[in-house]
């Protein structure tokens, strides 16, 4: 049985966002509004079915996949770039690789007791989020 991440998830710890969104080429102003943002993520998970809704009151963003089956992912609202993402199972950690324009683009999701860790990285930059159930 995977890990099950089904919930509704509120920000409580944003890591290095900044170094994240400057790695992206986010604009000053986009970034300071963004930086202010508490994000909601609903999850809703069947199998390796994923749904992951990241709402906020600046910018909504909407990602569907499947376990080992790459798509094209438009990174709309975000910075914009479109790449080809993979999620794989790496034991209990949804692990995704975003190949196109910018390196060593991707996120880590896991669960540490009832947190959900989002661990989202770009170039050389790691950003950490933690969320609490709602
Ligand atoms: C959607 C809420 C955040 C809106 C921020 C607005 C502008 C900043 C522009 C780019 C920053 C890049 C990413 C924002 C961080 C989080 C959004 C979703 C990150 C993500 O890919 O989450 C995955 C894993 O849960 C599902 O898409």
């Amino acid at each position: 049985m995977p890990v099950d991440f089904n919930g509704t998830w509120n920000l409580v710890s944003n890591d290095n966002f900044e170094g994240y969104m400057v790695a992206l080429g986010i604009d000053f102003a986009t970034r300071k509004i963004a930086k202010m943002l508490k994000p909601q993520k609903v999850i809703k998970q069947d199998g390796d079915s994923f749904h992951i809704h990241t709402t906020s009151t600046f910018r909504d963003y909407v990602l569907q996949f499947k376990i080992g089956q790459e798509f094209e992912e438009d990174n709309k609202g975000l910075d914009n770039r479109k790449c080809k993402s993979l999620v794989t199972w790496e034991n209990d950690k949804l692990v995704c690789v975003q190949t196109g324009e910018k390196k060593n683009r991707g996120w880590t999701h896991w669960l540490e007791g009832d947190d959900l860790h989002l661990e989202l990285r770009c170039e050389n930059q790691v950003c950490r989020q933690v969320f609490k159930r709602a």
